[in-house]
């Protein structure tokens, strides 16, 4: 995990200088330029309405990399993803249009950043099908999240067991370098690391060996009702979670009845005090200030006084996304997509020609 000075983010932790891997390629004009930009890539599934866990984790991140003209920078829609778990094809056709509108409204620009939806760049799946073919089945069955979610009684299936895989594959297709996450894909990016790694010794140098970006603070951000397990968006309960699309009523009466513990000191003690940790750390990221800092301006208030400053500073965070989210509409998102999907296949084709000539699928 790279840790450096801020970019713009007070969550985001920077690479080193970026290190040149040949050429990068304008998704607008299709053409080489002489420009060398360290890629950035990450996705999003469309699984259920965006939560304020993915915000900190990741998604703030991403906006930071795209105003730092150093990076190159690749967001997705990771449709094909969200297709392990058992969904309703209607809704599933509206959630992932939502999850593009949202992650444009926090901010992602499609004239500097490359958006576009996974299942339109079919080269996603080929080099998905080609790293499987270097991925012993060992490494697969030490997967905590593929474990997590079987425990969690979702039914397997091969597209679930094989999910890292195809996040190599996202990762790797455009070469990335650096991939902006929350600390719960640490697993699956380690296993990236290792694919690139085990390419490159069994067919030559193509890709760059991908380091995660994850935040200091708020890296995993807990469910309000149950702090000791990750917030989620597929979560059956919505009082486990804060979505982007509440309103600050709900965002409120959500914080308000947050689980806490019966010692109504405010301080930072993950394991005797989960609840109130994880509001620290949600205030701390949507805030800018220390943890220590806002422990010792809340230690003795009391619990009420301390969640209506956590719930106010998370809806001064999201006030920004809300509004912006109320602007767009669904033509617009949908004629973003097609270009973005345009652009992307052009550029994956180009460099998955690569991957075919050095495994031995070039042109016949
Ligand atoms: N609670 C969280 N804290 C910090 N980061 C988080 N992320 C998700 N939840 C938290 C980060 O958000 C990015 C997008 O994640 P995703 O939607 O593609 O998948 P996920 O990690 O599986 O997120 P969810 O909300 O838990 O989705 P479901 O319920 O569908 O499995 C990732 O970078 C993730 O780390």
């Amino acid at each position: 995990m790279v840790v450096a000075e801020e970019i713009g983010s007070p969550l985001a932790t920077k690479a080193p200088t970026p290190e040149p891997e040949g050429p990068a390629f304008s998704h607008e004009e299709d053409v080489v330029t002489e420009q060398v930009k360290q890629t950035v890539f990450s996705g999003v599934q469309p699984s259920g309405a965006m939560q304020l866990g993915g915000y900190l984790g990741a998604f703030r991140n991403w906006v930071a990399l795209q105003d730092d003209d150093t990076y190159d920078v690749v967001y997705c829609i990771v449709d094909l993803h969200a297709m392990t778990v058992p969904y309703d094809p209607v809704e599933f056709h509206r959630l992932r249009l939502d999850t593009a509108k949202v992650v444009l409204a926090l901010g992602i620009d499609p004239t500097r950043s490359l958006l576009y939806m996974q299942s339109q760049v079919p080269q996603h799946a080929e080099l998905a099908w080609i790293l499987g073919t270097l991925t012993p089945t060992g490494v697969l069955n030490r997967m905590t999240q593929y474990k997590d979610k079987i425990d969690k009684g979702i039914p397997s299936n091969l597209g679930l067991y094989s999910y890292p895989v195809l996040m190599a594959a996202d990762i790797l297709l455009f070469h990335a370098g650096l991939v902006p996450v929350g600390d719960d894909q640490k697993q699956h990016l380690e296993m990236s690391r290792d694919l690139a790694a085990r390419f490159n010794n069994r067919f030559g140098e193509v890709f760059p060996i991908p380091e995660p970006l994850i935040p200091e603070t708020a890296a995993r951000v807990m469910s309000l009702a149950e702090p000791t397990t990750k917030m989620s968006k597929s979560d059956p309960n919505p009082k486990n979670r804060i979505d982007l699309h509440d309103s600050p009523d709900v965002i409120r009466k959500k914080v308000k009845s947050a689980v806490t513990d019966s010692d109504p000191t405010v301080r930072y003690d993950i394991d005797a005090k989960p609840g109130i940790s994880n509001l620290l750390e949600i205030m701390s990221a949507t805030t800018g200030r220390s943890i220590d800092d806002l422990a010792a301006e809340y230690e003795t208030g009391g619990y009420g006084k301390f969640k209506e400053a956590v719930a106010e500073a998370i809806v001064a965070e999201l006030a920004p996304v809300r509004s912006r989210l109320q602007e767009l509409d669904d033509a617009e998102v949908a004629r973003i997509l097609q270009k973005g999907a345009l652009d992307a296949r052009t550029r994956a084709e180009r460099l998955q020609q690569q991957v075919r000539d050095a495994v031995g699928l070039g042109r016949v």
